[in-house]
C-alpha cells in the first residue's frame, strides 16, 4: 500500500490505527443492540485524539486513558482477544470480570486505566511521571480527561503539582462539548480550558482534536519539551461526542445542527479523504483495510462470546483482595530488646522513617511541611537534610493529589509514604485511598504499596477538625490495612512493617502519644507482624480490648482496679484491619467479661465490630454482655472542659467496675 518512503508508511499505519477502534466500536454498538453487551461509552468522533496521542509517544511513556479511549489500547498493541474478553466481561479479561470495560491497567503496555471517579487518575499520572524523573529517564506520561472532569478538584491538584514539580506530564483534555448532558458553558467560565494553563505557570494549547496529524504534532512538541525538563503541558483537543454519553442516554439534549456540523469533521473520514487526496492510499486499499479488520473482529467476538462467564468462589475472590504480603517480620532479638534505649513515640516514628529511607532507595516521603520544617509534629526532622529533598518532599496543600501521586509512584516500583498533616485532613484524600489504593490490586492485579500516616486523636483542646479518630472510615474498606500502634516499640516496628508489606497501609498515630508515650525502642531495623495483637497487661477477671491511646487508659485503669482486688487483662490490637480475632477470643474465653474501648464516637465505631465478633465467638464463655465504651456521638469540642465530656476516659473506671461486678 505505501507509495513512497517512511512518511507514507507512517500515514498508512496511522490510518489503520484510527480505523480499527472505529470498527470495534461499530461492532460493540451492534452487540449492544442485540443485548449481548450491557453498556457502552462511545468514543466515535474522538478517535483522532487517542490514536494521535499514542502514536506520538514512545512505547515506554505511560498513558492513562479514559472511557472513550479505545484507540489507546488498540494503538499500544494490546492483544485483541484479551481486550474483547475484558470488554465483554469474560474469563481471561484483564480484570476477570471484576471491573468493567476500560477500568484496568496493563503495565507491560504502560497503560494505567481509569476508575469510575472522574479526575482520580490525574494525580496518579503525576506519580508515574515523578517515578521516571527520579530515575533520570526521559519518558513522559499522558493522562486523559474530559471537559467536564476538569472541574474536579483532582484536576486542579494534579495540574498544580505537575507544574510545581515540573513533571513531564501531558494533560490531554478531550473537550467533546458535553459532560453527560451538561454543555461546557455550564462547566467552566473561561473561553478555553487551555486558558487555565498560564494560571498554573505551564504551557497550554488548543488543538483541533478531529485532525489526527494535528494531535500527533501537538503531542510530539509537548512531549519533546517535557523530555527536556520543561514541565507539563495542558493540551485541549476540541472534538465532539457523536453519540450519547452512553448508548442508553441518547442525544436529545444536543442541537441536531451541532451534530450535523461535527459529522462533517469526522476524524476517520477526514483522515481518509486527506490520504486519498494526497495519493497515499486508494479507495480499494481503504476498503481492503476495513474488510480485513471486519473479518478479524467478527471472528474474535464470536469466539469470545462463546466463552463462559467468569467462574470463581468466595475464597478465590477474597484471596485476591490483598497482594500477598512481602513482609517477613524480623522482630528484635531478646538481647537487642534488653539493650533498647528509651525513646518517645515521636522518636520511634522518626527512627522508622530514617530506617526505611536508609534501607530502601524506593522509599519516598510526601507531606506538607515535612522537608526542612520536619513536619508539624517533627516526625521527619532532619530527614530532608540527610536524604535530600527529592526523597523527602514537601507537597503543596493537597491530600487527594498527594495520595494519587503516591499511587503512581507505587505502580512504577517505588514505596511512597504520605504524612497527613493531621489525620482529619484525610477526608480530602478519601477517594484516592478507598477507591484507588484499596481496589487496584483486586481489580487488575497491580500492587500499590503506599503508606499513609495519620496523626489522630484528641485530648489537646484542638477542636472538631484536629482531634478526630477516623479508623471506622477505613476499617470498612477491603484492600486497606490499618494499624494503630500504642507504644514507641510498636510505632517503629509496625511502621517499618507497613513499608514492607506491599499493600496500602494506613498508620494511625495518636498525637497524644507522640511526646507522652516512652519506652524501649531497639536501634536499627526490625519489623512486627501485621494483624497480631498483644497482651499489654495480663489479667483474669475481665478483658479490655482497645488500641492506640485506649491502651494507655486501660493500663492505668487496670492498675487502679488492681488495688481494689481486680485483675484486668488489656489487649492491644495494634492492627485493626485485619484484626487478631484469636488473641481477643482467647482472652475473653479466659476472663469471661469484655469491654471494648476507643476514643472515636461509639455509634458505628470499630468497637461495634469487635463486640459483635466477641459476642458471637465467645457467647458460651461470657458472664455478662460485651460492654462498649467510646466517645460520645458528637463532634470533638474545642474547650477542654467540653472535650472531657466527649472523651470516654473519665467513664472507663466506672464502666469497668460495673462489668466486674455484673
Ligand atoms: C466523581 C464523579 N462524579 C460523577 C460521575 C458521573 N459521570 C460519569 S461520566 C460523567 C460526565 C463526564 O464528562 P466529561 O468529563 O466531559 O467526559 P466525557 O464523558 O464527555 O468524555 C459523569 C458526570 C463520575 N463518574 N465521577
Amino acid at each position: 500500500m505505501p507509495k513512497t518512503g517512511v512518511a507514507n508508511e507512517r500515514l498508512v499505519s496511522l490510518y489503520k490505527a484510527i480505523v480499527l477502534p472505529r470498527m470495534i466500536e461499530e461492532k460493540m454498538l451492534n452487540l449492544l443492540r442485540q443485548g449481548k453487551l450491557s453498556k457502552w461509552f462511545s468514543g466515535i468522533g474522538q478517535e483522532a485524539i487517542a490514536v494521535g496521542v499514542t502514536s506520538a509517544l514512545e512505547p515506554d511513556d505511560f498513558i492513562l486513558p479514559m472511557h472513550r479511549n479505545l484507540g489507546v489500547f488498540t494503538s499500544r498493541g494490546v492483544d485483541l482477544e484479551r481486550l474483547f474478553r475484558q470488554l465483554l466481561g469474560k474469563e481471561g479479561g484483564f480484570t476477570r470480570g471484576r471491573d468493567r470495560t476500560f477500568h484496568f491497567g496493563t503495565l507491560p503496555h504502560r497503560i494505567v486505566g481509569m476508575i469510575s471517579h472522574l479526575g482520580a487518575m490525574l494525580p496518579v499520572a503525576d506519580g508515574l511521571a515523578l517515578a521516571g524523573q527520579l530515575r533520570g529517564e526521559k519518558r513522559v506520561t499522558a493522562t486523559f480527561t474530559g471537559d467536564g472532569s476538569t472541574s474536579e478538584g483532582d484536576f486542579h491538584e494534579a495540574v498544580n503539582l505537575a507544574a510545581v514539580w515540573k513533571l513531564p506530564v501531558l494533560f490531554i483534555v478531550e473537550n467533546n462539548q458535553y459532560g453527560l448532558s451538561t454543555p461546557t458553558i455550564e462547566q467552566y467560565a473561561c473561553k478555553d480550558i487551555a486558558d487555565k494553563a498560564p494560571g498554573y505557570g505551564i504551557a497550554g494549547r488548543v488543538v483541533d482534536g478531529n485532525d489526527v496529524l494535528a494531535v500527533s504534532d501537538a503531542v510530539t512538541e509537548a512531549a519533546g519539551r517535557a523530555r527536556t525538563g520543561m514541565g507539563p503541558t495542558l493540551l485541549e483537543f476540541k472534538t465532539f461526542r457523536m453519540r450519547g454519553h452512553e448508548e442508553a442516554s441518547g442525544t436529545a439534549y444536543v442541537p441536531p445542527e451541532m451534530i450535523a456540523a461535527w459529522a462533517l469533521k469526522d476524524p476517520v473520514a477526514r483522515f481518509e479523504t486527506h490520504l486519498l487526496e494526497k495519493g497515499v492510499v486508494t479507495a480499494s486499499e481503504c476498503a481492503a483495510v476495513r474488510t480485513t479488520f471486519k473479518a478479524e473482529i467478527d471472528e474474535l467476538v464470536d469466539r469470545v462470546l462463546a466463552l463462559p462467564d467468569p467462574d470463581s468462589t468466595a475464597e478465590r475472590e477474597l484471596a485476591d483482595v490483598y497482594a500477598p504480603s512481602l513482609l517477613a517480620p524480623q522482630e528484635p532479638s531478646p538481647s537487642a530488646l534488653a539493650a533498647a534505649p528509651e525513646r518517645r513515640y515521636v522518636d520511634a516514628v522518626r527512627e522508622a522513617l530514617h530506617e526505611a529511607l536508609a534501607r530502601d532507595p524506593r522509599v519516598i516521603l510526601f507531606g506538607q511541611d515535612i522537608a526542612e520544617y520536619g513536619g508539624v509534629f517533627k516526625c521527619t526532622e532532619g530527614l530532608a537534610a540527610e536524604f535530600g529533598k527529592a526523597r523527602v518532599r514537601n507537597t503543596p496543600i493537597i491530600e487527594s493529589g498527594a495520595v494519587g501521586a503516591a499511587m503512581g509512584l507505587a505502580l512504577d516500583g517505588f514505596v511512597p509514604m504520605i504524612e497527613m498533616q493531621f489525620g482529619d485532613f484525610v477526608t480530602c484524600g478519601f477517594n484516592q485511598i478507598v477507591n484507588n489504593l484499596a481496589k487496584t490490586y483486586y481489580r487488575w492485579g497491580a500492587r500499590v504499596p503506599v503508606v499513609v500516616r495519620l496523626p489522630v486523636g484528641g485530648g489537646m483542646g484542638a477542636g472538631p477538625f484536629h482531634s478526630q479518630n477516623m479508623e471506622a472510615w477505613f476499617t470498612h474498606v477491603a484492600g486497606l490495612k490499618v494499624v494503630a500502634p500504642a507504644t514507641p516499640y510498636d510505632a517503629k516496628g509496625l511502621l517499618l512493617a507497613a513499608f514492607e508489606d506491599g499493600n496500602p497501609v494506613l498508620v494511625l498515630e495518636h498525637k497524644g502519644l507522640y511526646r507522652s508515650a516512652k519506652g524501649p525502642v531497639p536501634a536499627g531495623h526490625y519489623t512486627l507482624p501485621l494483624g497480631r495483637a498483644r497482651i499489654a497487661r495480663a489479667g483474669t477477671d475481665a478483658t479490655v480490648v482497645t488500641y492506640g491511646v485506649g491502651v494507655v487508659w486501660a493500663e492505668r485503669a487496670a492498675e487502679t482496679l488492681a488495688a481494689e482486688g481486680y485483675s484486668v487483662e488489656v489487649i492491644d490490637l495494634r492492627t485493626l484491619l485485619p484484626w487478631d480475632v484469636e488473641t481477643v477470643a482467647a482472652s475473653v474465653r479466659k476472663t469471661s467479661k469484655a469491654l471494648v474501648l476507643h476514643e472515636a464516637p461509639i455509634t458505628g465505631g470499630f468497637g461495634a465490630e469487635l463486640a459483635a465478633t466477641i459476642s458471637r465467638d465467645c457467647f458460651h464463655d461470657l458472664d455478662a454482655p460485651v460492654e462498649r465504651l467510646g466517645g460520645l456521638d458528637m463532634p470533638v469540642p474545642f474547650s477542654k472542659a467540653l472535650e472531657e465530656i466527649y472523651m470516654p476516659k473519665a467513664r472507663l473506671l466506672d464502666a469497668l467496675r460495673r462489668l466486674l461486678t455484673a
